[in-house]
C-alpha cells in the first residue's frame, strides 16, 4: 500500500501535539494484529520523575501507554545539569512521540536522535535514553520477560563487580578494601586523599597545610602521581596477588604525565587504570599503548560515537566504560558492546551513585547478555532509594544479580519519590572548581 507521508501527521486540536492520521494507525494495527494477534500500545503520556534519595539528583522517564497498566521506566540521569533534562523530555520528545506505537524502539530512537538536527550532547542523549529504556521496559512487560531475554538471554549468571575503597591515608584505604573483601568482593578500586587537597574519590583531605595563590579546592598533579603509585604499591603488598586492583585517574593529569603514570603502574598488575586522559586528549592513547601493557578503561564522559569508535576500532583501550544514558540508552549501548566484542574490547559500564536503579538494571542486563563483559562498577542502594525504586538489582558476594521480573523488574513509588526532592544548593547540583597552586582551573 502506498501511503502519502503528508497524511501521516495531523495536529491534535487544542494541544498543539502531533499525532498519526487514522489511516496510518489503521495500517499499523493491521500489521500488528497479523503478527501478534493483539492491538499495538500507543504512547499516551510521558512524564519525568525526579528524586535524590541519597542526595544525588536522579531523573527517570515514565512512558504510559493507552493499555491499562502498561507503562515503563527509563534512566535519564545527568546529575550536574538535572533541571535541563526534564524540559528536553517534556517540551520536545513528548509532543514528538505522543500517539506513536511503543513497539518500534529502534525507529523511535533514530527519529528522536535526528529530530534535534544537532545531536550527541549530554542533555538530549539522556532525554532519549529515558524514552529508549522505558520502551524496552514496556516491551519486556508485554512479553512477560525480563529485558535480558529480549536481548538473547544470559551469557553468565551474574555480573562480577568492583567496590570503591578510599581513605585519607594508605592504611585507611587498605582497611576499607579489607572490609569489601570480607563481603566477598574480589575487585577493588583504590583511591587515596592528597594531604590538604581535593583528590578524586576520597573525602576532601583536611590534613597538612598547603600554600597556594587562592583559597579554592586545590590539586597538585606531581603529588598525585607519586601518591597514586605509592598507593598501588601498598595495596598490592597488603592485599596480596589474588585481589584485582583498579584506580580512577579522573582525567586530571596532563597527557605526558598520564603516559608516564601508566608505564610506571605496569609493575602492579592492575585490572585497569581508568580515565588516564580526558576525552579532549584521546589521541595520546596511542602513546600509552606504545609504552606499556597497563589495561586501560575509558569512556564515562563520552557522548558521541566519534569518541568511542576510534578507541575501539584501533584497539587503544581494553575496557569501554560509557555512562549508558549519556550515550542515549540501552539500544546504543548494546551496539557499542557488540562493536567492542569484534575488536577484543570488553565492557565496564559506568555505575556510580548518579545512575538511577533503572539505569543500574540496564547496566547489569548488558553485563549478562554481552559475551565481552569485563567488569561492573557497583554503588550500593540505600534504604530510601530502595523504598522508591522497588526491585533494585541485588548484590551478593561481589556479584550483581539482574531481576527475573518482566521488563527491568522495577516499580517506582512516586509518592515516596516526592519525599526525596532535589535539595536546594547554590550550584543546583552542578560542580564547583578545582585549581592548581597557581590558580589554574583543571578538569575535575
Ligand atoms: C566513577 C566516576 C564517578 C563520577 C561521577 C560524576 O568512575 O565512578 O568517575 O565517580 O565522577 O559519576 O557524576
Ligand atoms: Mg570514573
Amino acid at each position: 500500500m502506498r501511503v502519502d507521508r503528508r497524511n501521516f501527521l495531523m495536529t491534535v486540536a487544542g494541544t498543539g501535539a502531533l499525532a498519526l492520521s487514522p489511516r496510518t494507525i489503521q495500517a499499523e494495527e493491521q500489521v500488528s494484529r497479523a503478527t501478534r494477534g493483539m492491538p499495538t500500545p500507543r504512547i499516551k503520556d510521558i512524564s519525568v520523575i525526579e528524586c535524590a534519595p541519597a542526595g544525588v539528583r536522579l531523573t527517570v522517564v515514565k512512558i504510559t501507554t493507552d493499555q491499562d497498566g502498561l507503562y515503563g521506566y527509563g534512566c535519564a540521569t545527568f546529575t550536574q545539569r538535572a533541571d535541563l533534562v526534564k524540559p528536553a523530555v517534556e517540551k520536545y520528545l513528548k509532543p514528538f512521540l505522543l500517539g506513536k506505537t511503543t513497539d518500534r524502539i529502534e525507529d523511535i530512537w533514530q527519529s528522536c536522535y535526528d529530530s534535534s538536527y544537532w545531536k550527541n550532547g549530554p542533555v538530549l542523549n539522556n532525554a532519549i535514553s529515558g524514552v529508549d529504556q522505558a520502551l524496552w521496559d514496556i516491551k519486556g512487560r508485554q512479553a512477560g520477560m525480563p529485558v535480558y531475554q529480549l536481548a538473547g538471554g544470559k551469557c553468565r549468571e551474574a555480573a562480577d563487580c568492583y567496590a570503591h575503597a578510599s581513605g585519607e591515608d594508605f592504611e585507611d584505604v587498605v582497611a576499607d578494601a579489607k572490609k569489601f573483601i570480607g563481603q566477598g568482593f574480589r575487585n577493588i578500586r583504590v583511591q587515596v586523599g592528597l594531604p590538604g587537597m581535593a583528590g578524586y574519590g576520597s573525602s576532601h583531605s583536611q590534613t597538612g597545610k598547603v600554600t597556594a595563590l587562592h583559597d579554592k579546592p586545590l590539586f597538585d598533579r606531581e603529588l598525585q602521581v607519586r601518591r597514586a603509585l605509592k598507593l598501588l604499591e601498598t595495596c598490592r603488598r597488603e592485599l596480596g596477588d589474588e585481589i584485582e586492583l583498579l584506580h580512577d585517574m579522573h582525567e586530571r593529569l596532563s597527557p605526558n604525565e598520564a603516559v608516564q603514570f601508566c608505564k610506571q603502574a605496569e609493575q602492579y598488575r592492575m585490572f585497569f587504570l581508568e580515565d588516564p586522559l580526558s576525552p579532549e586528549d584521546i589521541g595520546y592513547f596511542r602513546q600509552i599503548r606504545q609504552n606499556c601493557a597497563t589495561p586501560i578503561a575509558m569512556g564515562e564522559l563520552f557522548n558521541s560515537p566519534h569518541e568511542w569508535q576510534p578507541l575501539i576500532t584501533e584497539q587503544l583501550i581494553d575496557y569501554i566504560r560509557v555512562h549508558v544514558s549519556q550515550a542515549g540508552g540501552f539500544s546504543p549501548a548494546r551496539k557499542i558492546a557488540i562493536m567492542a566484542e569484534q575488536f577484543g574490547v570488553k565492557t565496564a559500564w559506568h555505575g556510580p551513585g548518579d545512575v538511577s536503579p533503572v539505569g543500574h538494571m540496564a547496566n547489569v542486563t548488558l553485563d549478562l547478555v554481552s559475551y565481552n563483559f569485563g567488569i561492573q562498577e557497583y554503588s550500593p542502594f540505600n534504604e530510601r532509594t530502595q523504598a522508591i525504586f522497588q526491585g533494585c538489582p541485588e548484590m551478593r558476594d561481589g556479584y550483581l544479580w539482574v531481576s527475573e521480573k518482566p521488563g527491568w523488574g522495577i516499580e517506582i513509588d512516586e509518592k515516596e519519590a516526592a519525599k526525596s526532592p532535589f535539595k536546594n544548593d547554590p550550584l543546583n547540583g552542578g560542580w564547583g572548581e578545582i585549581r592548581l597552586r597557581d590558580g589554574t582551573v583543571i578538569k575535575q
